[in-house]
C-alpha cells in the first residue's frame, strides 16, 4: 500500500529532473532573498548559475548546528515571522537552543513525509497509535501526532511519562500500534509485568515504530519476541523538521522522500562523495522547506545509500540504520547531549575545578548519567551539608540546560584520572 504512490514509485530519471528544478529555485530564492544564504553562497564565490545540473550541489557550501546557534533564535528564517505557525526546539551546547520554525506547508510536507511512512508499514485506519514521545518543544509527540491522523488512525497522544496509566490506557483503548524511543518500549514492559500485565497477551498491541536514539538488531529481535510485536525504525532529526521517515515492511533501510530532500554521504575525514553503499556522514539539502531551509546541512549520523528499487515497490533511495555520529552528541533518553554543553554548565559555577567525566549507565531499560567533578582546593570542604548543598545546586543548573537529570558526584581535587593527549571524558558504558 502506497500514500501517494506517483511520487514514492516514480521513475528514477523524472524524480532527478524534479529535484533539479527544486534546487534551483530554492537557490534562486535564497540567495535573492535571505541574507544569511547570500553571504555564505558569496563568500563560497556560487552563485546561482552556477548551479547547472543536481551533481552541482557538491559546489553549495555546507551548513551546520553551530550555524543554528550562531543565528538564534530565527536569524536564519526565510520567511516574515508572521508566516510560521510553529516552532519546535532541541537543546543547544551553550545554553542556548536551537529553534525551528514551520510555514503551513512546512507542516503540510512533514505530515506527508509521515504518511507515506506510517502506510508503508500498514499504520491507517482502524489502528489506535498510542505516541509516547515527548510532546512539546521536542518534534516528536506533535509530529507523530499529525502524521496519525492524516492517515485515519486514532491518536492515543500519552505523552512521556506515568507509565503504568499508559500500560493501562494501552489496554482500554486497544492500542494497537506503539511509537516511542525503543528503550522507553523495553521499561514500559518491564513495567507491565510488575503489574501482572503481559503486553503479548493482554494488551492489542502489534507494533512500534521506534526511534530518535540508536538502536539494534539484536535489541529490535528482544522487543519482537517477547513482546509478540513487529518494531519498525523510525529516523528524522528537528532540522529536517522531526521525524520522517520509517522503513517500509521490507526493512532494509529507510525510504526517503527524494522529493522533499537530496542526499548525499561523504568520508567524514576528506569530505569525498561516497559510492553506494559505502559508510558515511549523511548530508541533505531540503528541497522545499520554506521557512528554515537546510542547504548541504550536516547532521553527523553515519549511515549507508542505496538506490535499487526496493521489493516493496518504491524507487525512492534508501538510508541504511544509523550506525553511529561523526562527533561526540550523546543520546541520552532520547534527548541529544553534547559534551561540550555539560562543560559550559559546570565551568559556570565558580566551586568545579578543571576536570569532570561523564558516565552514562543503562539500568534495566533505562539510561542513566552520572557526572563526576573535581572541586577546586580551595572550595572543597569536610563538611557533609555544604557537598549536599552544592550537589544539589550542580544538578538543578545541569537539569535547566540539559532537560534532563544527571546525578552528580563530587570529587576532591586530583581525584579523577588525568590523561596524556586527548583527555576521556566520556564513559559510555551501555550495551544496546
Ligand atoms: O530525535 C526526531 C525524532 C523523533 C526521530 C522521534 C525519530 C522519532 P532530534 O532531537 O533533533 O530529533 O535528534 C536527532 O537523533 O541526528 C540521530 O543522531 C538521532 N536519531 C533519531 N532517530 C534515530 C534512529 C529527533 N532511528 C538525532 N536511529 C539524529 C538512530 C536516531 N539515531
Amino acid at each position: 500500500m502506497y500514500w501517494n504512490a506517483d511520487v514514492e514509485c516514480m521513475p528514477v530519471e523524472k524524480m532527478k529532473e524534479l529535484q533539479y528544478r527544486s534546487l534551483k529555485n530554492l537557490i534562486n530564492n535564497l540567495y535573492n532573498s535571505n541574507k544569511f544564504y547570500h553571504d555564505r553562497m558569496k563568500s563560497a564565490g556560487v552563485l546561482p548559475d552556477d548551479i547547472k545540473s543536481l551533481a552541482d550541489v557538491r559546489k553549495l557550501p555546507f551548513m551546520y548546528k553551530q550555524d543554528l546557534r550562531d543565528n538564534y533564535p530565527t536569524k536564519m528564517f526565510s520567511v516574515p515571522n508572521t508566516e510560521i505557525v510553529r516552532f519546535h526546539a532541541s537543546s543547544g551546547t551553550s545554553g542556548k537552543p536551537t529553534v525551528v520554525g514551520y510555514t503551513e506547508n512546512d507542516l503540510a510536507y512533514w505530515t506527508e513525509a509521515l504518511a507515506r511512512s506510517l502506510t508503508s508499514i500498514g499504520i491507517g485506519k482502524g489502528d489506535a497509535v498510542q505516541i509516547s514521545y515527548g510532546y512539546g518543544l521536542f518534534t516528536g509527540g506533535l509530529g507523530l501526532h499529525y502524521g496519525v491522523e492524516k492517515v485515519g488512525a486514532a491518536v492515543v497522544p500519552t505523552g512521556t511519562g506515568n507509565t503504568e496509566r499508559q500500560i493501562e490506557l494501552m489496554q482500554d483503548l486497544r492500542v494497537t500500534a506503539i511509537a516511542c524511543t525503543p528503550s522507553y518500549l523495553i521499561h514500559m514492559n518491564d513495567v507491565a509485568s510488575k503489574m501482572g500485565i503481559d503486553i503479548s497477551r493482554d494488551t492489542c498491541l502489534k507494533k512500534a515504530v521506534l526511534g530518535a536514539e540508536p538502536w539494534t538488531e539484536s535489541m529490535r529481535a528482544k522487543i519482537e519476541s517477547t513482546m509478540k510485536i513487529k518494531a519498525y525504525d523510525i529516523y528524522g532529526t528537528s532540522e529536517l523538521a522531526g521525524p520522517m521517515f520509517t522503513e517500509c515492511e521490507e526493512r532494509n533501510g529507510f525510504h526517503i522522500g527524494s522529493d522533499m530532500m537530496y542526499v548525499e554521504i561523504l568520508d567524514p575525514e576528506t569530505g569525498e562523495l561516497l559510492e553506494n553503499g559505502q559508510k558515511g556522514e549523511l548530508v541533505v539539502t531540503m528541497l522545499k522547506k520554506e521557512a528554515f531551509p537546510m542547504i548541504r546541512f550536516k547532521i553527523k549520523d553515519i549511515t549507508s545509500l542505496t538506490e535499487e528499487t526496493c521489493a516493496c515497490g518504491r524507487t525512492s533511495p534508501r538510508i541504511s540504520r544509523i550506525t553511529g555520529r561523526s562527533d561526540d552528541m550523546l543520546i541520552v533518553r532520547g534527548i541529544n547531549v553534547f559534551p561540550s554543553q555539560i562543560e559550559y554548565t559546570l565551568m559556570k559555577i565558580p566551586e568545579i575545578g578543571n576536570q569532570y567525566m561523564i558516565e552514562v549507565t543503562r539500568v534495566g531499560a533505562l539510561d542513566h548519567m552520572k557526572i563526576m567533578v573535581e572541586l577546586k582546593p580551595e572550595m572543597f570542604r569536610d563538611k557533609v551539608a555544604d557537598m549536599m548543598h552544592l550537589k544539589t545546586r550542580i544538578e538543578v543548573e545541569l537539569k535547566k540546560h540539559l532537560e534532563i537529570a544527571a546525578l552528580v558526584e563530587l570529587k576532591a581535587p586530583g581525584e579523577l584520572p588525568r590523561f596524556e593527549g586527548k583527555a576521556k571524558r566520556v564513559i559510555d558504558k551501555r550495551v544496546m
